[in-house]
């Protein structure tokens, strides 16, 4: 699996990728690491909720909107996929990649930030 995530961000970085494309790898890789933990972060009160998340190298880490307006997930860096504007109650999952420490925010409000520190 480690190979697989591997093989991905090469793709990606070399790819220059569409957000399409990402997406599909995105599930691919969710489908196959099926039974790893899934990170919940809740959007709420203009806050992500946890703010700082500390996940494992493969885990599935997915947003929540559960505010009225809408939010966005974006990388600091373009690390990884930003979503797109999420409604509420609508979600984005990515799946944690290399292990290192990731910054986003919210490109509609920048003030509201988060952090993902990816475990090996
Ligand atoms: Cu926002």
């Amino acid at each position: 699996m480690t190979t697989l995530l591997h093989k991905i961000k090469m793709a990606v970085l070399i790819c220059g990728i569409s957000s399409f494309a990402l997406a599909v790898f995105a599930d691919d890789a969710a489908n196959i690491s099926a039974g790893s933990k899934v990170n919940k972060i809740e959007i709420k009160a203009f806050m992500f909720n946890p703010q700082k998340i500390t996940v494992k190298s493969g885990d599935k880490i997915t947003w929540i909107n559960k505010d009225e307006e809408p939010h966005t997930v974006v990388s600091v860096g373009k690390k990884f996929q930003k979503s797109s504007a999420l409604d509420t109650d609508q979600e984005y999952s990515i799946t944690a990649g290399a292990p290192g420490t990731y910054e986003y925010f919210c490109s509609v409000h920048p003030k509201m930030t988060g952090t993902i520190v990816v475990e090996k």
